[in-house]
């Protein structure tokens, strides 16, 4: 176990990519910015799922270069990146056999966007892992929705979901794309001990991999997941990564402008590594691919700090 953790607990620094079709809308339904996440537009506007589909037919992210986003992660002392593979919209960024609801198969950009992520760490020496929301999909039948579904179409068994697409996609994930530093789960909606046993043997395919507590059915994992804040005094006995957005979105959203100082960021950042903990600090990209430039900046920022007063 303990070996198992050794870079992990040395990282300090990672990088939180949420993408998806949720990029394509912005936090904007009806002419109006919706209240909330930006990840969650679909849930919080009640968005049925067809109208929901046709955003994908505009997720073209010709601007996607996986290499300059390492290398700005790198250069800003980022040590592993954990990209959403799938949020609980159930879109999938990669190529999956389980449900046609993915990249390849719903937008025009048709090709996988992990696949070339992971070959730019690798040139660049920076670990790669894997969110994947395993209850919440909004679009395969079956998936959960937190607070109950608002489409008939979403409705079928969770059990078959489970089955047929959650366990042939998280496969999927550790298999495919070489080595996986961490595998994020999120939001146990309606996880059960039985439901969570399901997953539990995929993890053999990776035995480095580093896990996260949020698959539920009482299964701890090997890292908590504070949420937008810092612990005052660390996690003791756990290891620990703390999870923020710059702005207050995961999802990017156009109107959010709410941005943290790069001076904050520098401060949390030292104030998670003294205390023992990881920071995953999060970016959401547009659906061109682009990091917006506020996000950019404040990168750069930390790089130059890094440069001065970092080890790397
Ligand atoms: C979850 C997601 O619903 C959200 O969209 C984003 O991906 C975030 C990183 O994770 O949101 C949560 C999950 C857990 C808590 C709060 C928000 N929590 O335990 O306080």
């Amino acid at each position: 176990r303990d070996a198992r953790m050794s870079w992990w607990r040395e990282a300090r620094f990672g990088m939180f990519i949420h993408w998806g079709v949720y990029s394509v809308p912005a936090g904007r339904y009806d002419g109006k910015e919706v209240p909330g996440l930006g990840e969650w537009i679909m849930h919080d506007a009640r968005i049925p799922r067809a109208t929901y589909q046709q955003y994908a037919r505009s997720f073209d992210p010709i601007h996607y270069d996986p290499d300059a986003w390492v290398r700005l992660a790198k250069e800003a002392g980022v040590k592993y990146i954990v990209i959403t593979s799938k949020h609980h919209d159930g879109f999938a960024l990669f190529d999956t056999k389980a449900s046609p609801w993915n990249v390849v198969q719903a937008t025009p950009y048709g090709k996988d966007l992990l696949a070339p992520l992971a070959a730019a760490c690798r040139k660049y020496g920076i670990r790669l892992g894997f969110y994947y929301s395993q209850a919440n999909d909004w679009n395969n039948p079956g998936g959960a929705a937190a607070g109950g579904h608002w489409d008939s179409t979403q409705n079928g068994s969770m059990d078959d979901y489970i089955r047929n697409v959650a366990v042939p996609q998280v496969k999927e994930i550790l298999t495919h794309y070489g080595k996986v530093a961490e595998l994020w789960w999120d939001v146990p909606t309606g996880m059960t001990p039985a439901r969570a046993a399901q997953f539990l043997p995929l993890l053999a395919l990776q035995p480095g991999i580093i896990v996260n507590n949020r698959l539920g059915g009482d299964v701890k994992g090997d890292i908590e997941t504070p949420e937008q804040y810092i612990p005052a005094t660390g996690i003791p006995g756990r290891d620990w990564e703390t999870c923020m957005t710059m702005n207050d979105t995961w999802g990017y959203k156009v109107d959010d402008n709410h941005w943290k100082s790069a001076s904050t960021l520098i401060r949390n950042l030292v104030d998670i590594a003294s205390k023992g903990g990881n920071y995953l600090l999060n970016v959401g990209p547009t659906s061109l691919g682009d990091f917006p430039g506020p996000i950019v900046e404040r990168l750069q920022s930390i790089g130059r700090w890094m440069k001065v007063n970092g080890e790397a």
